[in-house]
């Protein structure tokens, strides 16, 4: 492991950012081994929301904490709760706000726990990192959860992570069992999910759901106490470092910019979609238009086809009644027909009957 930080400072005014390397030892967090009272080991508690933190912090500690049974995400701020792990020694568990709160953006749970931090300034002994065994698919927001909790950690600090499997006691028979046990092994094996983790140094256990195998998980964590900050910790205390500019912050406002990219790219899509519908539709207008058009000329000429018909059927009749054509008129006509060019310039004489 590196023996140095590399502090990152964002200047407002310029908007550049500087990156300092200085000697870890510098931004270890304060120690809470007094001269005077017990020992306290203070371990943060993490996860997805409605993952079981409270409850577990809760069989840990034998503390009224308040556990959510609803839809909605319950815990809204880092509370933490004290118990006596030996005559001398006090360990505080901090239950924090989930992440994908029903209501609050993850931007607003990191700051929870980010003003937690900066206001308690405490050394954290190491962090349990909690994920429901019954959850089917390790989804988009399960890897954000992940790579959030790497931001806040850092690689030094994972040695001192706990991921945590949960729900164990809600699975109704083997067959379940079973297939929970295969998910877990994925889980845990798989460089997809949290085998790279565990490589890293972070252990795995499982939370039963009671008091029994909560207190193993935090017995694992205090054999082996972070003696460094978080990256989160070492980021907060350049004053000038806000939380979007920390690790996980830019994760979280990453995410946050992809999702509003690829929403603006749908709605780019949709309105293509949109105008490429409205140009057909006007095609297609236009090509009736013209169909009309034509239509409404052929019946004018079928119309005047049936109105010579019928001027043509007249005459034949009334001819037919005065005992045929006049012959004068049809001389005339055989006449004007033959000279028909020279009729203009000759002046023949009119027979047509008067
Ligand atoms: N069966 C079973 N239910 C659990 C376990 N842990 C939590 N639950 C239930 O899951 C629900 C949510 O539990 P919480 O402890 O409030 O979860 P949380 O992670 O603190 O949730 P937020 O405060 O919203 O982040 C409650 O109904 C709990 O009773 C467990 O290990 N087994
Ligand atoms: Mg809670």
């Amino acid at each position: 492991m590196s023996k140095y930080d590399l502090v990152k400072q964002l200047d407002n005014g310029t908007g550049s950012r500087t990156i300092t390397v200085v000697p870890r030892a510098t931004y270890t967090a304060p120690s809470h081994h007094c001269s005077h009272g017990p020992r306290k080991s203070v371990i943060l508690i993490m996860g997805a929301t409605g993952v079981g933190k409270s409850s577990l912090v809760g069989a840990i500690s034998g503390q009224p904490v308040a556990v959510g049974h609803t839809l909605s995400s319950c815990t809204s701020e880092c509370q933490a709760w004290e118990y006596s792990a030996g005559p001398n020694h006090i360990v505080q568990v901090v239950d924090t706000p989930g992440f994908n709160d029903t209501k609050r953006s993850d931007i607003d749970i990191l700051s929870s726990i980010s003003s937690w931090l900066s206001l308690n300034d405490v050394s954290i002994s190491g962090v349990v990192y909690m994920h429901r065994i019954t959850d089917k698919r390790f989804t988009g927001a399960s890897r954000m959860n992940l790579n959030i909790l790497l931001g806040i950690c850092g690689e030094h600090f994972l040695p001192h992570v706990v991921l945590c499997s949960t729900m164990w006691n809600s699975i109704p028979n083997e067959q379940v069992a079973n297939e929970a046990a295969a998910r877990e092994h994925e889980l845990v094996s798989s460089a997809e999910f949290w085998g790279p983790v565990i490589g890293k140094g972070a252990k795995y256990m499982r939370y039963m759901g009671e008091e029994e195998s909560g207190r193993a998980i935090i017995k694992s964590i205090l054999e082996h106490s972070a003696t460094h900050a978080m990256a989160l910790q070492l980021e907060l205390r350049n004053p000038s470092c806000t939380v979007e500019d920390t690790e996980a912050g830019r994760l979280i406002t990453a995410e946050i910019r992809r999702k509003e990219e690829k929403l603006r790219q749908e709605r780019l899509e949709q309105e293509e979609e949109e105008r490429e519908l409205r140009e057909e539709l006007a095609l297609e207008q236009e090509a009736a238009r013209r169909e009309e058009q034509r239509q409404r000329v052929r019946e004018a000429a079928a119309a005047r086809r049936i109105e010579g018909r019928n001027t043509r059927d007249t005459r034949e009749t009334r001819d037919n009644r005065s005992g045929g054509p006049d012959p004068m008129a049809v001389m005339g006509a055989e006449v004007s027909w033959r000279l028909g060019p020279l009729t203009g310039k000759m002046n023949f004489p009119s027979f047509r009957r008067r």
